[in-house]
Parts: C-alpha cells; sequence; structure tokens
C-alpha cells in the first residue's frame, strides 16, 4: 500500500513539475513571469463566428484586446517574420499568441499555419491560443498536433438558459446558420464547455477570460469561476469591461458603463473560490508586443520584415544567443526569489496577511525586473498589492492614460494628477523610484503616502518593508 501511496505522489509530484515547466515562462499563466518575459501577438485572424456586445469588428478582438486601436493584419509568412525580427530584437520574448483581431479558430487555416511555420523556425518559443471557444472541439487535433500548449477560452456566463448569454451574444454562426438570442447563447455555451473538457483532456493548460459587464453578468461571475473549478482549468481571469460611445460597440451605445477598479477587486474577491486567479492581465491589443505593462507595436512596421528571408531573419533570430538571454533571466530570477523569501500569498485573506487583521493597500512603479525602477513621473501604471505585517497579496494592476510627466515631446504644459490620484484614492503607500515635491504634496492630499527609499530594490520584499515601517513600526 505505501508503494502504491508513493508511486502516486511521485505522479503527482512529476504533474507539479511539468506544469511548472510549462508555465515558467509564459508572462500571463505565471504573475512571477511577467515582470521577465514578454509575448507577441500575430493579427493573423480577421474574421469571427460570433458577435459580442462589447466588440466592434472595425478594432481588435475585446477578447484579448483593448479596443479603439486597428492592427495590421498579417499574412502566417509575414507573421513568423514578425516573430523572427522581434524575436531577435527582444530577447526576452517567450510566447507568440494568436489573438484576434476575431477569432483564431475562426480562421483555422491562417491559425494553423502560423504555428506550424513556427515550429518550424522558431522552435524556442510557446504556442498560445485565444478563442471564443465555439470551434475548439472540431480543431482539438491540430491544437494537440503543433503542441499548443495554452489555450485561453472567454466563457463570460455559464447561464445553461441562455439568457444571460443572449445579453452578452447577439448572434452565434455555426454550421452555416446564425442562431440567434438564448438559442445561440445556448449553442455557445455548450461548445465551449466541450471544448474546454477536450482541452484538459488532452493536458493543454487553459485559461479562462471572463469579462466583468457591470448589470449583467457581475452577480453571475462566482458560478463561471466555480464550474472553471469543475473543469480543471488552470487559471480564470477576470477583466473588466472596457465601454465607451466612441468605441462603437453595443454596450457602449446602450451607455453599459465599464468596470470599475472597486468592481474588479469585488468580483475577483468573489470568484475566489479555490481556483488560481489570474491578476495581472493588461487586456492586449491583437497586435501587442513586449512585456505585458508596455507596449512595443508600433515601433515593428511591416516594411521592417516583410521583404526580409526567412534565412536572413533566422540568423538575427539567433536561437544560441536567445538561450544565454533565458538563462540569465532565470539566474536574476533565482537571485531575486532569494531576496524576496516566501511573503508573497496567492489567496491569503486579511488575518494571514496581518497579525491585527489591518491590511493596507500599495503602489508599486516598475519598468520590470522585479525591481522598483521606474520614476512617479513617467509611470503610466502602477502595481497594487494588499499588505499587512506578516505577507502580502498581489491584488491588480492599475493604468493611467497619460503619465504624470510627458516628457519633452509630449510635455503640453499641464501635469495630469486628476487621473492618478483617482487610480490611486484607495491607496496607502507609493513606493517609486524618484518623485518631485510637487506631485508628492498631490498625493499626500488624498492619505497616500510616498516612498522612493526603496528605489532599485525588489518589490515584494520592498513591500513588506514599506508597509512595517510606516504602519506597524513595531514589526519593522
Ligand atoms: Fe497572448 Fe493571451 Fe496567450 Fe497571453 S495575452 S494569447 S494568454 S500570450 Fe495575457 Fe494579454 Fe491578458 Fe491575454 S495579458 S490579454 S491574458
Ligand atoms: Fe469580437 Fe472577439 Fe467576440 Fe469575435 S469573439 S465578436 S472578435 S470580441
Amino acid at each position: 500500500m505505501s508503494c502504491s501511496c508513493t508511486s502516486s505522489t511521485n505522479t503527482q509530484n512529476e504533474l507539479h513539475a511539468s506544469i511548472l515547466q510549462k508555465i515558467n515562462n509564459h508572462p500571463c499563466y505565471s504573475q512571477d513571469a511577467h515582470q521577465h518575459y514578454a509575448r507577441i501577438h500575430v493579427a493573423v485572424a480577421p474574421a469571427c463566428n460570433i458577435q459580442c456586445n462589447y466588440c466592434n469588428r472595425k478594432y481588435d478582438c475585446s477578447n484579448e484586446s483593448r479596443p479603439g486601436v486597428t492592427s495590421y493584419k498579417l499574412s502566417p509568412e509575414e507573421a513568423v517574420k514578425k516573430v523572427l525580427h522581434v524575436g531577435g530584437l527582444i530577447q526576452q520574448l517567450s510566447v507568440v499568441g494568436i489573438a484576434g483581431p476575431g477569432d483564431g479558430l475562426a480562421n483555422p487555416k491562417q491559425t494553423f499555419k502560423t504555428f506550424a511555420l513556427l515550429k518550424k523556425y522558431a522552435p524556442d518559443i510557446k504556442l498560445c491560443l485565444s478563442t471564443n471557444g465555439l470551434m475548439i472541439h472540431k480543431h482539438i487535433d491540430e491544437i494537440a498536433k503543433y503542441n499548443i500548449e495554452h489555450v485561453t477560452v472567454t466563457l463570460n456566463s455559464v447561464d445553461e438558459s441562455g439568457e444571460i448569454g443572449s445579453k452578452i451574444y447577439p448572434w452565434v454562426f455555426y454550421e452555416h446558420k446564425k442562431h440567434r438570442g438564448v438559442e445561440g447563447a445556448k449553442l455557445l455555451l455548450e461548445k465551449q464547455l466541450l471544448g474546454i473538457k477536450m482541452l484538459v483532456e488532452r493536458g493543454i493548460l487553459v485559461k479562462v477570460n471572463s469579462v466583468l459587464i457591470p448589470g449583467v453578468n457581475e452577480e453571475h461571475l462566482p458560478f463561471v469561476a466555480r464550474k472553471v473549478k469543475e473543469l480543471g482549468v488552470f487559471i480564470f481571469n477576470v477583466m473588466p469591461l472596457m465601454s465607451k460611445p466612441e468605441f462603437g460597440t453595443k454596450f457602449g451605445l446602450d451607455g453599459v458603463p465599464s468596470a470599475s477598479h472597486k468592481q474588479l477587486m469585488k468580483a475577483q474577491e468573489a470568484c475566489d473560490v479555490n481556483v488560481k486567479m489570474m491578476r495581472h492581465c493588461r487586456q492586449c491589443r491583437a497586435d501587442a508586443v513586449g512585456l505585458l505593462g508596455e507596449d512595443r507595436s508600433d515601433e515593428f512596421f511591416k516594411e521592417s520584415f516583410a521583404e526580409k528571408s526567412f534565412e536572413e531573419l533566422s540568423m538575427h533570430y539567433n536561437l544560441n544567443q536567445r538561450m544565454k538571454t533565458h538563462e540569465n533571466i532565470e539566474t536574476w530570477r533565482r537571485a531575486l526569489r532569494a531576496a524576496n523569501g516566501k511573503i508573497s500569498q496567492e489567496s491569503a485573506n486579511k488575518e494571514e496577511l496581518s497579525s491585527n487583521g489591518n491590511t493596507m493597500l500599495v503602489a508599486v512603479t516598475t519598468r520590470g525586473n522585479g525591481l522598483i525602477n521606474d520614476h512617479f513621473g513617467s509611470a503610466k501604471e502602477f502595481l497594487i498589492y494588499e499588505a499587512g505585517d506578516k505577507a502580502i497579496k498581489f491584488i491588480m494592476h492599475r493604468k493611467v492614460e497619460k503619465s504624470y510627466c510627458m516628457g519633452k515631446e509630449g510635455c503640453d504644459g499641464s501635469y495630469p494628477i486628476d487621473e492618478i490620484k483617482n487610480a490611486l484614492s484607495d491607496c496607502n503607500l507609493l513606493l517609486t523610484q524618484k518623485i518631485g515635491e510637487c506631485p508628492q504634496k498631490e498625493l499626500e492630499s488624498i492619505h497616500l503616502t510616498c516612498d522612493e527609499s526603496f528605489a532599485d530594490e525588489p518589490i515584494e520584499i520592498s513591500v513588506l518593508k514599506g508597509v512595517r515601517k510606516h504602519f506597524f513600526p513595531s514589526a519593522s
């Protein structure tokens, strides 16, 4: 008996190790990896087979993208050339995703041709696919054949009656027919659940994205989370709806509001039902390039790679050099882990974070590498941690449209602080590399303490030390 127990523990450990190895350098599946590794999306999939009320086809797929900016589309050959070109320049690039502008599996020829070419020319890169889930069951063999280890399915409702789904999807196109309203929503759900089940059975790591749509599926998301757990999904990601009339979407035109930070935090808490939650999603464009917090898509014009040969681009991609870069990243991550210790707890409650049950919200400015290495003036996003005197927990990131200082070129003489004050209104402490006197005074007016004494230090340990220093002096 003890023998079989040991062997089952070993099998579990091996399974665990193989999953850790798969997610180790995937910036979306591993929160830790997103500070170090980059992703690229190639926009090879223009068509879609459903309509979501938060999507306007003129723009990128809102399942994995920020609506409002049209991408240039690529053929599979151009897409792979772009990956080789970018992968040689940004060597932290570890994943290629197909995430629109339509749905990858509504364009199976382009999608799978791209993956086939990537396997040939960029064998070190991870392949990732995002889909609405309608057609997974038809393409499961190809997904497995090309070793696509990561698939994201957008699942906004598990309501079997189709009522909630019909408020999100006006129609679903399947087998030459448009299915409208409740009928379409039920059909979509049936295929999504079947597809997720098939992926999990094949050992493919599934991420489920749900768009938090105020007044539509807000209260329903914990049911989605439970279903996701039951299905063996690896990670669950609640994405706030971004909605404005100028996006031209049905929800935008009907006045359905964007989801606020508060609503997102509440939903994330309600969905934390023992399922791994993704909290660092940046709702990327369909042609996103770079670390998750940065957008370098406009640096890479088609002209810079489309006319070059695969041979030339393969040399530039430089597999050996990339391997060395990745080894160096891993050495750096080991050092960071040693410096931070085990103070970050993914789903800790307030008592586990703090000895008196009080926790603080801490905002951090970073340019990556796990350090507090960005000036307040240039920060366009803030990482938000909840922390007590015992441990810390990453909560979310918050973006602002304009940084406080827009640089010489962008400067119009104004210092946009109101949006930042609004984004950080519930925070207690800001850890940043550098901050000027004026913005510091502004932030103090909302009771936000600013501290630059942790400049260039590892983030996690600094968050704990900073909270102890300012709010739990006896623990510091
Ligand atoms: Fe792209 Fe998506 Fe793959 Fe990541 S994004 S296809 S899983 S490589 Fe990541 Fe971007 Fe969020 Fe998507 S941050 S929108 S979860
Ligand atoms: Fe738009 Fe994506 Fe929905 Fe299709 S699946 S309608 S492209 S958001």
